[in-house]
C-alpha cells in the first residue's frame, strides 16, 4: 500500500446540519482541510429541511443549542422557550457565520457513492454532478430522520392539485386559505403540521393511521429576565443533560407507580401534564417505559384527557390510541391538537374503518367515500436511522455494500465505526442513543476528532473497528434494548415503516443504555489506546 498518497482532502463530512457544522468546527481547529458537502442550498440539515408550518423543538431550546463555545452562549437570545424551525434556522446559520464555516461547505451537492480504496488508504467520493475526490477520513454526518418517504397508495401520482411531504416542504410560504387540505399521517411531524394548517384551512382532513399518545408542550416566548437566568446556569443545565439517560433536562422519578397512592399518582400525573416539554415522557414514574401495568394506567389517564379535551364522543374515541401504550413511540407534543377536532371546519378519517383505497386526481378515496382536495400534505414519516445510509453507495473493503452488510440490521461499534470499513465514522449513526442530538453530537464529534488526532499524531493511515469489537457492541446494543416496551412496538425506533420493501421486521436501531453509559464505553476504549479497534 502506498498509504501517503495525496488525498484531496485530510476529511469530507456529508451534511451541513448540528452534526457536521460542529464535526466541520473541530476538524479545522485540528488543522485538518476538510470539505462539507450538502445537498441542500443552505446550512441547518432537519432545520433546513423542515419547514413545514408548526415545525418546531420538544426540547427545551437552551438546552438544545451548542455548548462548545461560551461566546456563543453569550450572545444567542432564544426567543422561544421551544423554538420554531424558522428560529433554529437562523440559529444554525448564525453559527455558520461566526465561525466562518460556510468556505469549506458546497451546496447543492449530494454524496451519491463513496468507495474506500485500499491501496491509498483513502475514500472516493461520488458527487451528482458526475466529479469525484479523495479523503482519508470520511466522516457521516446525515442525520437519523433525512430519508423522507412518500406513502404508497395506488394512484398517487395521479393527483392534479397541490402535494407536498413535510421534510420537503417548499421555501416560498404556502397559504392554506379558503383550501381544502388533507393531511396524512398523526405523527411528531402531523401532529404540529395539523394544529398549524387548521388554523387558516377552509376545510382541513386529517387521514389518521394510527392515533398517538400526546401530551402538551406548553411553549412560551422567553422573557429577558428569564433569558438571563438561562445564561446565569448553562454550565449547570448542561451539566444536568450529562446526568440523564437521553441527555435532556428531565429524568425518571425514582418512583414506581405502585409505591405512591392513587391520589398520589394521579396528582403528579397532572403536575407533568401541566408543565412544559418531555417531563411527562422522560420524567415519568421509573416504570412507565417498563412494566405493562404501570404503562397502562399512565395510558388510561392520557385517555380521559383526550376524552376531555374532545367534544365529539365518538371523534374522543378515535384519538385514543389502540395498538401501543404511551411513551413506547416517540411521544409528540401539542400545542391545542387534540382542540383542533372540534372545530367546524377540521374532520378526522379513521382509516382503521376507512382505509384509503387510492388518490385520485382529485382527491383521496377511501373504502367509503371520494374526498375533494386543493392540497395534500404527506406527513408521513422516514426512512429512519438507516434510510440515509442507504442512499448512498457506501463501499468498504473488496467492495463489501454497507448496505448488504447491514442487512440484517446494523452491526457497529460504538455506533460509529463499521468494520470492514476503514476511515469511515459515523456521528449519529445506527446504534447511536438517541435523545437531546446536540447534546450526544458534540461528544460523538469530539471522541471522532480525538480518534482522528490520535490517527494523525501517530502516523495511523488506517482505522478500522476489529470484527469482534464489532459485535460484541452490537451484542450490547441489543441488550440494552431487552426488556423496554417500545422495542414491541412498530415504529421508525424499531426500524419498522410500512411503505417500504425489507423495512417489515423490528430491528434494533439505538443504543437504549443511557448516554451516561454510552459515554463510559467511549471513554473505555479511547482511554484503553483503541484496543477494539485495528491501526496502521
Ligand atoms: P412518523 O412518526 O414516522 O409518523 C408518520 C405518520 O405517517 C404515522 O402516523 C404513520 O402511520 C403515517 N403513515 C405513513 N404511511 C402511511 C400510509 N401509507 N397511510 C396512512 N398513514 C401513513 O414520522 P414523523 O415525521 O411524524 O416523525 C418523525 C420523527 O421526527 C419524530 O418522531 C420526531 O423525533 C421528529 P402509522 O403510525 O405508521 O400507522
Amino acid at each position: 500500500p502506498s498509504p501517503r498518497v495525496a488525498t484531496d482532502f485530510d476529511a469530507i463530512i456529508i451534511g451541513a446540519g448540528v452534526s457536521g457544522l460542529y464535526q466541520l468546527y473541530r476538524l479545522r481547529e485540528l488543522g485538518l482541510a476538510t470539505r462539507v458537502f450538502e445537498s441542500g442550498s443552505n446550512v441547518g440539515g432537519t432545520w433546513y429541511w423542515n419547514r413545514y408550518p408548526g415545525a418546531r423543538f420538544d426540547s427545551e431550546s437552551w438546552t438544545y443549542g451548542y455548548s462548545f463555545s461560551q461566546e456563543l452562549l453569550d450572545e444567542w437570545d432564544w426567543e422561544e422557550h421551544f423554538a420554531g424551525q424558522p428560529e433554529t434556522e437562523r440559529y444554525l446559520n448564525y453559527v455558520a457565520d461566526k465561525f466562518d464555516l460556510r468556505r469549506d461547505i458546497r451546496f447543492r451537492t449530494t454524496v451519491t457513492a463513496a468507495h474506500y480504496q485500499e491501496d491509498s488508504r483513502s475514500w472516493k467520493i461520488m458527487l451528482d454532478d458526475g466529479t469525484s475526490c479523495t479523503a482519508r477520513f470520511l466522516v457521516t454526518a446525515i442525520g437519523v430522520l433525512s430519508a423522507s418517504v412518500l406513502p404508497r397508495i395506488p394512484g398517487i401520482e395521479s393527483f392534479q392539485g397541490q402535494s407536498c411531504h413535510t421534510h420537503n416542504w417548499p421555501k416560498e410560504p404556502v397559504s392554506f386559505d379558503g383550501k381544502r387540505v388533507a393531511v396524512i399521517g398523526t405523527g411528531a411531524t402531523g401532529i404540529q403540521a395539523i394544529t398549524e394548517i387548521a388554523k387558516t384551512a377552509g376545510h382541513l382532513t386529517v387521514f389518521q393511521r394510527t392515533a398517538q399518545w400526546s401530551a402538551p408542550l406548553h411553549n412560551a416566548r422567553v422573557t429577558p429576565e428569564e433569558m438571563r437566568e438561562i445564561r446565569r446556569n448553562y454550565a449547570e443545565i448542561f451539566a444536568r443533560c450529562q446526568e440523564t439517560l437521553g441527555c435532556f433536562i428531565h429524568t425518571a422519578d425514582p418512583r414506581s407507580v405502585f409505591e405512591v397512592t392513587e391520589e398520589e399518582r394521579e396528582a403528579f400525573w397532572e403536575q407533568r401534564y401541566g408543565e412544559p416539554g418531555f417531563g411527562i415522557w422522560m420524567g415519568n414514574f421509573r416504570d412507565v417505559l417498563v412494566d405493562r401495568e404501570a404503562n397502562r394506567l399512565m395510558s388510561d389517564y392520557l385517555a380521559r384527557k383526550i376524552r376531555q379535551r374532545v367534544k365529539d364522543p365518538a371523534v374522543a374515541e378515535k384519538l385514543v390510541p389502540r395498538t401501543h401504550g404511551f411513551g413506547t413511540r416517540r411521544v409528540p407534543l401539542e400545542s391545542g391538537y387534540f382542540e383542533v377536532y372540534n372545530q367546524p371546519n377540521v374532520k378526522l378519517v379513521d382509516l382503521a374503518e376507512t382505509p384509503i383505497e387510492r388518490i385520485t386526481p382529485a382527491g383521496i378515496r377511501t373504502s367509503d367515500a371520494d374526498y375533494e382536495f386543493d392540497m395534500i400534505v404527506y406527513a408521513t414519516g422516514f426512512d429512519a436511522i438507516t434510510g440515509a445510509f442507504d442512499r448512498i453507495d457506501f463501499r468498504g473493503v473488496g467492495g463489501t455494500s454497507l448496505k448488504d452488510k447491514w442487512a440484517d440490521g446494523p452491526v457497529t461499534l460504538l455506533g460509529i465505526l463499521v468494520d470492514g470499513f476503514p476511515n469511515f465514522l459515523m456521528v449519529m449513526g445506527p446504534h447511536a442513543g438517541l435523545g437531546n442530538f446536540p447534546r450526544a453530537v458534540e461528544y460523538t464529534s469530539d471522541w471522532v476528532t480525538a480518534l482522528i488526532r490520535h490517527a494523525r499524531d501517530n502516523g495511523i493511515t488506517r482505522v478500522d473497528a476489529t470484527p469482534e469489537a464489532a459485535k460484541a457492541w452490537t451484542d450490547h446494543v441489543i441488550e440494552t434494548n431487552e426488556g423496554l416496551l417500545f422495542t414491541e412496538v412498530d415504529s421508525w425506533m424499531t426500524g419498522i415503516n410500512r411503505n417500504l420493501e425489507g423495512k417489515q421486521v423490528r430491528r434494533v436501531m439505538r443504543y437504549s443504555g443511557g448516554h451516561p453509559a454510552f459515554r463510559q464505553h467511549c471513554e473505555a476504549i479511547s482511554a484503553g489506546g483503541y484496543r477494539e479497534l485495528s491501526m496502521a
